[in-house]
């Protein structure tokens, strides 16, 4: 007799956090259904958290560690003897060569997973190693450099459930679930955007596709890639040439001469000047500006579309110039609708916090670039590795991330898996990287760890509790990520530090015990939000509280070098000049990034009912530019950047702006030729320098609207 059960958890293949039920037939999951009473997900789930439970029947899942062996072969191992090995390698490389040549690489997994990035944190603290990377600065680093450089308002901006306009700058959370600041995060994003357009909210949308995002935009204005400066810069000139913005806060709470600074830098970007670069109405530019001045509570912010493109530090403080401008910023007295339970209780006045100037973490060894809050520059990590010298990175551990098909410069990430001393992989696939990999551990999957959202917390667009235990059972010899971390630890006798105390030494604690040392101080406490998860707490929520008396931030709008950036923008014809090599004859074409539903990242393809809906990562041209390549559908074009090339093939997709080619991230295999791009796809990430164009302040890449020259090639280039 089979017993069946049906158990409630959340879905973490992405940040969104779904609420599930799955079904478990003698313990295991056949089924994953979304919740219908759920009060904001209302039974939504995508086609990725419903083939859940394929990943625990798939033969190539990872549920024992793995060794390297001397022909180059894998060989199980016990995890405690592969701990014991990483270990004193570990401790070896560190009596050589000092604690900063061990490196974490925390990726997508590890950060759907609470314990994994603070516990790897306090391992780096713990042996004294500054070598500690996240995707998030191959992400928006700039989102966070941006506030702390122009200041930011402490009650947060405005709510997107009574916004009156969304100004939404390349993202599209209606594949990604992913929007800025809240509001569309997979919490059923179709349906809630229906209602919240039903409501009279108006939606602007800037992006060279016209995404799903788009579709239901009042405007949307298709813009050139990586033109989202000069775009932004018209939308502000507008603004104030209008007197639409909201003059009193600005004399308030923006630095003196700052507003007169701003107006003389962005004069030059007439809407006939804006029009012409970007490849849009000047009309619909006028329009844009004054829908987004027009409401009274509205939202401007970007995703990773602009975040990768030109100028990406410059486009966010423009971004955020907006909202300032136009006071899109809670008030004294308003109700914070996200609910950052797990967070410590904020001050949440309405005054401007900061602004605290740029990055002044430990300086990398390349481009002069500096750390964050605890955090180096991923765009450095393989140069940290391949190049000698005093610092040079060693050992590697990917807590749950696929350096070889995410990281920006495919050439470089290479020549660093091969140069490592030690590469120690946490994943429960064979990776790209994890191929190159001297051990991997099988890490616990997420319906076999008590687990929190630590990135939805925040962005909730009500105040919600989420919290699941597990409720599957691991069958095989697997360690959560940071159990990896704590049991090394122990090994090389440190004591890992949390924000509530050390995690206990000798007996290992468990999952929920890790969490309450991370969470101590979480203004709700973690025994409310574990017993009633999956409700709206809105006795909880946070009332935004008058600014003091004496708050003497300011925000810098004009800030000197982006001044500057402005008119070397303007100076431009393309934001493509930034790059050296850059041929305006030959790269006619910009690559744009973009999300498949079936896919996480490189996560998807190993699944067959998820591999099916995408066999590869298409590059999507507009009809009209595959009539004049001479390319039909699923025939192959050779993309090439001034670094480097591939072999994509080609789709039609009318709604791809022409000129733009978008395909998705993190595919293909681990060579440099293309073969099997028709089974696994091509990585765009082979066409990226890190060192041609990059930003100054972060070190981000270009990994969008990278110029391209585009040609059709027959299927014998796959042989060759
Ligand atoms: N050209 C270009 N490059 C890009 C981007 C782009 O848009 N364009 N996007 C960038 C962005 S935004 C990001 S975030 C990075 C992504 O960079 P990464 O995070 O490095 O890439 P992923 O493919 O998401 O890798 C996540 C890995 O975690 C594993 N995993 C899943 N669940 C678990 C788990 O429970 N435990 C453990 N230990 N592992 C697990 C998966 O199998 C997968 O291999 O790529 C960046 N690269
Ligand atoms: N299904 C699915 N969901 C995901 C992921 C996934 O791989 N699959 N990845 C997760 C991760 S790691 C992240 S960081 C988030 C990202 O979430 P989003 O930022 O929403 O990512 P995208 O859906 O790629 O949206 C980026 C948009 O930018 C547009 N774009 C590209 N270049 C430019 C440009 O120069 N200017 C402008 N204005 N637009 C441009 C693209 O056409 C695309 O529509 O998604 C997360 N969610
Ligand atoms: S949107 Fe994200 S969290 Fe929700 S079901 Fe899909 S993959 Fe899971
Ligand atoms: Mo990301």
């Amino acid at each position: 007799m089979t017993t069946i059960e049906t158990r409630r958890s959340f879905c973490r293949i992405c940040h969104a956090a779904c609420p599930i039920d799955v079904e478990l037939h003698d313990g295991r999951p056949v089924k994953v259904s979304g919740v219908d009473d759920d009060p904001i997900f209302k039974g939504y789930t995508c086609v990725k958290g419903r083939q859940i439970p394929d990943q625990f029947t798939d033969p190539g899942r990872i549920d024992n560690p793995l060794r390297r062996t001397a022909d180059g072969g894998w060989e199980q191992v016990d995890s405690a003897t592969a701990l014991d090995e990483v270990a004193a390698r570990l401790r070896a490389i560190i009596d050589e060569h000092g604690p900063r040549a061990v490196a974490t690489y925390t990726g997508t997994g590890g950060y759907q997973n609470a314990p994994s990035h603070p516990v790897a944190m306090a391992f780096h603290r713990a042996i004294g190693s500054l070598s500690y990377y996240t995707s998030v600065t191959i992400d928006q680093p700039m989102k966070r450099t941006a506030a702390m450089r122009m200041g930011m308002w402490e009650a947060g901006p405005n709510n997107f459930n009574d916004a009156d306009v969304l100004l939404a700058i390349g993202y599209n959370p209606m594949v990604s679930s992913f929007s800025p600041n809240g509001g569309l995060q997979g919490t059923d994003p179709f349906a809630t955007l229906r209602r919240r357009k039903a409501e009279g909210m108006k939606l602007v949308v800037v992006d060279p596709r016209r995404t799903e995002l788009a579709a239901q935009a009042d405007i949307h204005l298709q813009v050139r890639p990586g033109e989202d400066p000069t775009l932004l810069a018209g939308l502000i000139r507008v603004i104030l040439d209008e007197d639409l913005h909201d003059a009193e806060f600005c004399e308030q709470w923006v630095e003196p001469g700052h507003i007169d600074a701003l107006r003389v830098a962005v004069d030059p970007y007439t809407p006939v000047y804006v029009a012409d670069r970007c490849g849009i109405d000047a009309d619909d530019l006028v329009a844009a500006a004054r829908m987004f001045a027009g409401g009274t509570r509205g939202i401007a912010g970007n995703g990773t579309g602009p975040s990768m493109a030109p100028h990406p530090s410059l486009m966010e403080h423009l971004t955020q110039t907006l909202n300032v401008l136009c006071n899109r910023f809670l008030q004294a007295g308003d109700t914070v609708h996200t609910s950052s339970f797990l967070q410590p209780e904020p001050p949440a006045r309405a005054q401007v916090l900061g602004p605290f100037g740029l990055p002044n973490g430990p300086e990398s060894r390349f481009r002069g670039l500096r750390g964050i809050g605890g955090e180096m520059p991923c765009t450095t990590l393989a140069q940290e590795i391949a190049t000698p010298g005093d610092g040079q990175v060693r050992a590697l551990i990917v807590n749950g991330g696929n350096p070889v098909a995410a990281w920006p410069d495919m050439v470089r990430t290479l020549e660093a898996m091969e140069s490592l001393e030690l590469l120690v992989v946490i994943d429960h696939r064979m990776t790209q990287t994890a191929e190159f990999a001297d051990y991997v551990f099988a890490p616990r999957l997420a319906l076999e760890r008590a687990d929190v959202p630590p990135f939805m917390d925040r962005w909730f667009r009500e105040p919600y509790a989420c919290y699941t235990p597990a409720i599957v059972e691991p069958t095989g010899d697997q360690l959560n990520d940071w159990e990896v971390y704590w049991e090394i630890a122990e090994r090389l006798d440190v004591t890992l530090e949390l924000p509530g105390g050390p995690i206990p030494r000798g007996d290992r604690p468990s999952d929920d015990d890790v969490l309450d040392l991370i969470y101590y101080n979480s203004r709700v406490p973690l025994s409310v939000i574990r017993e009633r998860s999956g409700e709206v707490l809105w006795e909880y929520a946070i009332e935004v509280k008058p600014a003091d008396p004496d708050a003497s931030g300011r925000f810098l709008l004009a800030l000197e070098d982006h001044m500057e950036e402005l008119g070397q923008v303007y100076n431009e014809s393309t934001s493509a000049e930034v790059m050296a090599g850059f041929d305006p004859a030959v790269h006619r074409f910009r690559l744009i990034s973009r999300r498949l539903k079936s896919h996480l990242n490189s996560l998807g393809g190993e699944l067959a009912g998820l591999r099916r809906k995408n066999p590869t990562n298409y590059a999507y041209m507009n009809p009209e530019d595959m009539a004049s390549l001479g390319v039909d559908d699923e025939s192959l074009v050779r993309i090439a950047s001034p670094y480097g090339s591939l072999i994509g093939v080609a789709k039609m997709a009318p709604d791809v702006r022409a000129g733009a080619i978008s395909m998705a991230h993190s595919w293909g295999g681990t060579t440099m030729d293309d073969g099997g791009v028709r089974e696994v796809g091509a990585p765009t990430n082979r066409l990226i320098d890190v060192e041609n164009g990059y930003c100054h302040i972060t070190g981000q890449a270009i990994q969008s609207s990278i110029p391209v020259s585009v040609e059709a090639v027959s299927d014998e280039v796959l042989a060759s």
